[in-house]
């Protein structure tokens, strides 16, 4: 197979552009793509201070990547959720990206900074793992990135992940969850803008480009993922991506030019009614206190007066 763009050989295959790259050509795609999506929906701005959210993973180590190759101001923040056998070689991926290009990583620790790690969380709060690792990383992500009066907080969402989680909302026509899912939420009421310049990306496309910059990621799944609903969604998806190539990504970038706008409104609905939690200020519908700070008491069986953290 030959490069689409130089026509030397192709190094990967990516099949819903019926195409092959070369090592620099497909490089210089991935840039692109960023870029593209970057600049379509208005992510980021000159002079904008990005924090990346990271976890030590392929996607979320390729986006720092891609943001400081276009240009960009970015540290990253890395979550220490206490998850035996795979948190600390996760930070070290993490640490070492921030080392080899000189970048600012900050770390919150949810044992040693918290008090609890995911699994207890999950145990005392009646919730899944899952449902308390990322009620925990939201909270600290938004909280992280206002503290730190950063502009934009960016995730590592590729486009597995989107149309997988969109494939979920749709089978429960959840439109508020819908509504979260545009790439671009604004800031305001007590959150920060939050983007997604992976979204035109594959998880196969974020790996290779790992691999072709040099860039050593936790290629191991998290234990907790097991049961994973999304994981069901990710395997139908990729069985209809299989004979038809192209699917998933019309499938997501369908929802994008006809039903984003659409579930907008759903999505300010749940924005409504939202007043600070009494002790931490994140923005809440509870009556006092947020679920995360609920979480937090539940699974230490204390109350804290203000939870600790501050970010550079
Ligand atoms: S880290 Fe957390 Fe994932 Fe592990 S416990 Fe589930 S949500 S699977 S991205
Ligand atoms: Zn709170």
């Amino acid at each position: 197979m030959k490069c689409r763009v130089c026509r030397g050989p192709a190094v990967i295959e990516v099949r819903r552009h019926n195409a092959g790259f070369c090592q620099g050509c497909f490089l210089v795609h991935c840039r692109n793509q960023v870029e593209r999506t970057v600049k379509e929906h208005e992510m980021i701005a000159p002079g904008d201070r990005v924090l990346v959210a990271v976890s030590g993973g392929k996607d979320s180590l390729a986006l720092w990547h891609l943001l400081l190759k276009l240009g960009y101001d970015v540290n990253g923040l890395y979550i220490g959720l206490g998850i035996t056998g795979y948190s600390e070689p996760s930070a070290v991926f993490a640490r070492r990206f921030a080392s080899d290009h000189a970048v600012n990583l900050v770390e919150v620790n949810l044992p040693d900074d918290f008090g609890f790690d995911v699994r207890s969380g999950a145990a005392a709060d009646h919730r899944a793992p899952c449902s308390a690792c990322g009620l925990s990383k939201r909270h600290i992500f938004d909280r992280a990135a206002l503290e730190g009066n950063y502009d934009v907080l960016a995730t590592g969402h590729n486009l597995d992940d989107e149309a997988a989680v969109l494939l979920g909302n749709v089978l429960r026509w959840d439109l508020a969850y819908m509504a979260r899912q545009r790439p671009v939420l604004p800031g305001g009421d007590g959150f920060p803008r939050k983007v997604k310049p992976l979204v035109r990306l594959g998880e196969r496309e974020t790996a290779a480009y790992c691999v072709l910059e040099r860039i050593e990621y936790q290629v191991e799944e998290c234990p907790m993922a097991t049961g994973n609903r999304h994981l069901g969604y990710k395997d139908a998806l990729n069985a209809i991506e299989e004979r038809s190539p192209g699917t998933k990504a019309a499938f997501y970038s369908g929802f994008l030019d006809r039903a984003a706008t659409l579930v907008s409104e759903a999505g300010e609905q749940s924005r409504e009614g939202l007043h600070p939690c009494e002790k931490c200020g994140a923005p809440t519908t509870a009556t006092q206190i947020c679920a995360f700070c609920r979480l937090a008491e539940r699974a230490t069986g204390q109350r804290r007066k203000r939870l600790p953290m501050s970010t550079p």
